[in-house]
């Protein structure tokens, strides 16, 4: 079976025909939806990553990339959402001010949502009050917040802060993700939760909500 490699290049080179192409031949072959996230499209943005810290790259194709990665998702979101019809519980979810980074929340959101959870997302760029007047609108179960950037972290609490003050930080629970974000963050900015990839993010929410399984 394919190592992803083919889909790995062409997301670095932003070849999005090439990308779609790759990703359905490693449907059809019956590769695991897990893997193909994880080995091909996941991996290509560690590379851009790497290569971005290095200089080698700039902006606008870690942009062609990031849209190819979208693109792709659109043929494999269909597929995580063939789980459970009954919710296990709403999670409210976004990327913090500041922070225009969204395919690892948006791939939170795709797991979550194939768990069986039903899934409210605020998009990026979002401000304290929004959370809190979701959450006041919705009531989730958990407030979900994403963030890139080590600048845009400190947003994590200003946003637990106007929960807080708003009187509904008891009725949710508060989880974080994120690149730069670790459990020891969530542990002092006082989040109940922290999981570093998509796949923990869900199995930590069931514990949260006390599901099993
Ligand atoms: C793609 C990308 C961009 C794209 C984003 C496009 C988009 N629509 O998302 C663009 C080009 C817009 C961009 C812009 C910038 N970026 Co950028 N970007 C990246 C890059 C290469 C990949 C990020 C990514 O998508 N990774 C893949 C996903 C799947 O991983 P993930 O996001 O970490 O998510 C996983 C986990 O963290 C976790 N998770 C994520 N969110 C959540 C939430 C919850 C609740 C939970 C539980 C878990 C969880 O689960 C996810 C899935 O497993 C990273 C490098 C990297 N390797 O991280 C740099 C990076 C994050 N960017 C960086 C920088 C500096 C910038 C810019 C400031 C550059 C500039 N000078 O303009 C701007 C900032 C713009 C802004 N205001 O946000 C730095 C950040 C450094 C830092 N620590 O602060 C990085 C690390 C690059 C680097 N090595 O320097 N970027």
């Amino acid at each position: 079976m394919s190592d992803f490699k083919a889909l790995s290049e062409a997301v670095i080179k932003g070849d999005i025909k090439t990308a779609i192409a790759e990703t359905q031949s490693a449907l059809d072959a019956g590769s695991n939806v897990r893997d193909i996230l994880d080995k091909g499209l996941v991996t290509a943005m560690d590379e851009m990553g790497e290569r971005f810290s290095k200089g080698l790259i700039f902006v606008p194709q870690m942009l062609r990339s990031a849209k190819t990665v979208k693109e792709c998702m659109k043929l494999l979101e269909p597929l995580f959402q063939e789980g459970d019809v009954i919710s296990k519980g709403k999670v409210l979810i976004g990327t913090v001010k500041g922070d225009l980074h969204d395919i690892g929340k948006n791939l939170v959101s795709m797991m979550m949502e194939g768990a069986g959870f039903t899934v409210t997302d605020l998009g990026v760029d979002v401000p304290p009050e929004k959370f809190v007047h979701k959450s006041q609108e919705i009531e989730p179960d958990i407030v979900a917040m994403s963030a890139l950037l080590s600048t845009t972290m400190p947003a994590m609490p200003l946003t637990i802060e106007a929960l807080q003050k708003a009187g509904i930080r008891d009725k949710v629970k508060v989880m974080i993700g994120g690149a730069p974000v670790t459990e020891r963050y969530a542990q002092e900015i006082k989040a109940d939760s922290y999981a570093s990839d998509a796949g923990s993010a869900v199995s930590k929410a069931k514990k949260l909500l006390g599901i099993r399984g």
